[in-house]
């Protein structure tokens, strides 16, 4: 979220002598997003959406892909790509809101975009699920086709850019499994992986992940959720384990009280997106971390930093995400827990938008309160009235401080 007031700002220079990079181990307990993240807005600039065009394949004729391009695409740029995978009973439509409706990529885009959140990139959501025996057979048999047919024919056909530092992998479900099978085992291909409610085709992590080292070296950033009451919660818990057993960073993002859900899957593409091609790509120089963003206060906590601008001397942004403990809770939230890709950002010290923000509440945005399960509260205090936005500065200290120990806890 840009810097825009003085919270803000004085929190800031705290905040921005902490290490780039920290990943938490437990749930990452990420803000939830504000209202309207998902919606369409007709007061903000709006992507160009190829809805269901066909591409070629070699072994199942034409197939369907539906292609968002962000405002102010130009050919004269190179883009990153995201990869943005459907669940059981959708196809290329479901993540732009039609069809099976689950999820709706192009509005959050938009909102990320509008609020400086997120890198320029492209989000190529195929019809991901082919021929085959059955549907275990016809999600797998997409993998050929995205690595040989679909990722040649979208880097020859959009101005997209062909570099591993700029392709991510994500998906719902199946869609889910798809990017755990086909992520892991690709990892110089994807360096960005994001499975969302990974469905019973997800295959063991002894099976995709036969090199733990090229995982570390290569991949910028693993974000796996799931809602917390979904009974297919063990395909991403085994992988939560499996990272944490092999020391390979990742954010295990759960929704409480969420199920197998729409809302997760936009939340969760809402969080992956703004965490990705982060680092300026091949032809940036990398620039400075950015710091985690200090938690918030009760329902809201502090967004991370907005994305460094890549181009020529390589930006890189504070993304941290944190939710802290608000003011008057003696439990102590996990707060300032950073998330995102800013490992390799740091190396620089010029280029990079280090921003941060403890501004969770403070700004325009009211935060989504349909469910609140994932946060605490703040008695007596309101969104926006000055007591709270103080409780913010304490909660953001607090914050750091938790997160400076849990640092030291994990080595
Ligand atoms: C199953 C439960 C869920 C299963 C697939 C799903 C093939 C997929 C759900 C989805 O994609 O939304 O047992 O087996």
């Amino acid at each position: 979220m840009p810097l825009k007031n003085w919270p803000a700002v004085l929190s800031l220079s705290v905040i921005s002598v902490l290490p780039a990079a920290v990943y938490a181990s437990d749930p990452a307990d990420l803000p939830l997003p504000p209202r309207g993240f998902d919606a369409r807005d007709a007061n903000i600039p709006h992507g160009k959406v190829d809805v269901s065009v066909s591409y070629p394949t070699r072994n199942y004729g034409m197939r369907k892909v539906t292609v968002y391009m962000p405002p102010g695409y130009s050919t004269s740029q190179k883009y990153p790509v995201v990869y943005l995978h459907h669940g059981i009973g959708g196809n290329e439509v479901s993540w732009i809101g039609q069809g099976s409706n689950e999820g709706n990529a192009d509005n959050i885009m938009d909102y990320l975009y509008s609020k400086q959140m997120a890198k320029p990139m492209i989000v190529v959501m195929p019809s991901g699920k082919m021929d085959g025996a059955d549907d275990f057979a016809r999600f797998a048999n997409f993998g050929d086709v995205l690595l040989n047919d679909l990722i040649p024919w979208v880097e020859k056909t959009y101005s997209a850019a062909t570099d591993a530092d700029l392709r991510a992998i994500s998906g719902l479900s199946m869609g889910g499994g798809q990017t755990f099978n086909f992520g892991f085992p690709n990892t110089d291909v994807f360096h960005y992986i994001g499975p969302y409610s990974a469905a019973p085709n997800t295959q063991q992590p002894s099976q995709t992940i036969k090199d733990v080292a090229a995982v570390k070296n290569n991949v910028k950033l693993i974000f796996i959720s799931c809602g917390s009451t979904d009974g297919l919660i063990g395909n991403s818990r085994n992988y939560h384990d499996f990272l944490d057993q092999n020391n390979i960073d990742h954010i295990y993002q759960i929704e409480p009280n969420e199920g197998h859900t729409k809302t997760v899957w936009n939340r969760s593409f809402y969080n992956f997106a703004q965490r990705i091609f982060l680092d300026g790509g091949a032809t940036g120089a990398g620039g400075a971390g950015g710091a985690g963003g200090a938690g918030g206060a009760g329902e809201t906590a502090g967004n991370g930093g907005s994305a460094g601008d890549g181009s020529g001397n390589g930006g890189s942004a504070g993304d941290g995400s944190g939710s802290g403990a608000g003011a008057g809770d003696g439990s102590g939230n996990g707060g300032g827990v950073p998330g995102g890709a800013v490992t390799t950002g740091s190396s620089a010290t010029t280029g990079g938008q280090v921003s941060s923000s403890a501004s969770g509440g403070t700004d325009e945005d009211t935060p989504v309160t349909e469910d609140s399960g994932c946060s605490v509260s703040v008695p007596g205090s309101e969104p926006g009235t000055p007591p709270w936005r103080f409780g913010i500065h304490l909660a953001a200290i607090g914050a750091m401080l938790f997160g400076a120990r849990a640092r030291r806890n994990r080595g």
